[in-house]
């Protein structure tokens, strides 16, 4: 984690001369694109890195838009085909920001390239397709890691170091929201550029895949492996029309996804995520409840951590609003002034910075795609559960 990183002494004189380049090719050039590209050109400016990623080639499958792209992000050269940027000698490392449905094509032919692999997340459409990636990247040796962004969140990395430290003690309780409205009207069509996310072919999953996996991949970050789920979903809108046939088509996707849960050390679990959910943009809150105290965290004022301890003066207890701002808070030491804030898009700069860190000491970057299958099999399971209507156990992988 960020607290293991130590001084670059590279990067005396001029920071960035000595420092080796990793040479990035992306593939898919759309709002994930530009969340990575963002983090690849901020990375040195902010933190004492191993490396200096180049932003060497994008890759999308219109010209136009990699040439639009490229011009507006630096890179310094594009491709049309994404086998061709895997081919080129001159790549070091792969990002996947394509759609879901072609991350395991992808991951592998990188993996086999002998690349190291950036996947967004979920991992794949499915457990199977995940395991093939799992085997791929493990075969080869080349690092790999999803982008599962929010552990980075100063806030929830600091929920981990708190349970960690046992301040929570024995966990009774984890609650978990992802609620969104976008897909409400009925008249926004499903497949291509933007609207990929509605079409299940092409994504796997609703909001399951989509919004799920993070609360999933956040879960079992700070409490462990879910054993068991019962899950419901709803398809609200039934028919929608398909942007690449015209036809009004069947829509196959989850709109709304909520599972109970049984983790391995007994606590019980509860997640709700939905695109039905109007006023609601992006809100990812969860809330965990311990024998000694309980935190919250809610996106959209994502430096404040709610922590309350029962072990406070009676007078006094209650809950405390903690603003992780200050420069002992994991990964704000190396941005501003303490009460001074970061966003989103930091999240992802502090995911490259560990992963070149991780990659020159020759260690995983978590999640790993092995860490990210646990994710995918609790997301196959809840939705295997709701297809049946009964309690579903978690594969382990
Ligand atoms: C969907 O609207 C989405 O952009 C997800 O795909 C992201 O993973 C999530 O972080 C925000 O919402």
């Amino acid at each position: 984690m960020e607290e293991t990183r130590k001084p670059n002494p590279n990067r005396e004189g001029d920071p960035m001369a000595d420092l080796k380049p990793l040479n990035i090719g992306l593939i898919g050039c759309g709002f994930m694109g530009r969340t990575h590209s963002n983090a690849y050109k901020r990375v040195n400016d902010f933190f004492d890195a191993p490396y200096r990623p180049v932003l060497k080639a994008c890759c999308a499958r219109s010209e136009e838009n990699a040439r639009h792209f490229a011009g507006r992000w630096g890179y310094e050269s594009i491709e049309t085909d994404w086998r061709k940027l895997i081919a080129r000698r001159d790549i070091d490392a792969v990002d996947i920001c394509a759609p879901n449905n072609m991350h395991a094509e992808i991951a592998i032919a990188a993996a086999q390239a002998g690349k190291a692999v950036l996947c967004e997340k979920p991992l794949a459409m499915n457990l199977v397709q995940g395991h093939q990636m799992v085997d791929a990247v493990e075969k080869a040796g080349v690092a790999n890691t999803v982008w599962y962004n929010y552990r980075r969140v100063p806030a929830v990395t600091l929920a981990k170091q708190l349970i960690e430290s046992g301040r929570l003690g024995r966990i009774f309780h984890y609650r978990a929201n992802f609620l969104q409205d976008w897909t409400i009207s009925a008249d926004l069509p499903q497949g291509g550029t933007g609207l990929w996310r509605l079409d299940a072919d092409v994504s796997g999953s609703g909001v399951t895949g989509d919004l799920l996996a993070h609360c999933i991949d956040t879960a079992i970050w700070l409490n462990g492996h879910i054993g068991s789920v019962a899950g419901m979903t709803e398809t609200f809108v039934k028919e929608r029309r398909h942007n690449l046939t015209g036809k009004v088509q069947p829509v196959h996707i989850d709109d709304a996804c909520a599972f109970l849960c049984r983790f391995d050390n007994g606590s019980l679990g509860l997640f709700e995520s939905t695109r039905y959910a109007r006023g609601h943009k992006a809100l990812y809150t969860f809330e965990i409840n311990g024998e000694k105290a309980s935190i919250k965290w809610d996106l959209h004022d994502l430096h404040r951590l709610e922590y309350f301890d029962h072990g406070d003066d009676s007078l006094v207890r209650g809950w405390r609003s903690v603003h992780v701002t200050d420069s002992d808070m994991p990964y704000m030491k190396h941005w501003w002034v303490p009460g001074l804030q970061i966003g989103y898009e930091h999240t992802f700069v502090h995911h490259v910075a560990d992963f070149l860190d991780n990659l020159a000491m020759g260690q995983p970057t978590a999640p790993t795609f092995r860490d990210a299958l646990a994710t995918q099999a609790v997301c196959d399971a809840v939705l295997d559960s709701a297809d049946h209507h009964k309690w579903e156990t978690v594969v382990p992988v």
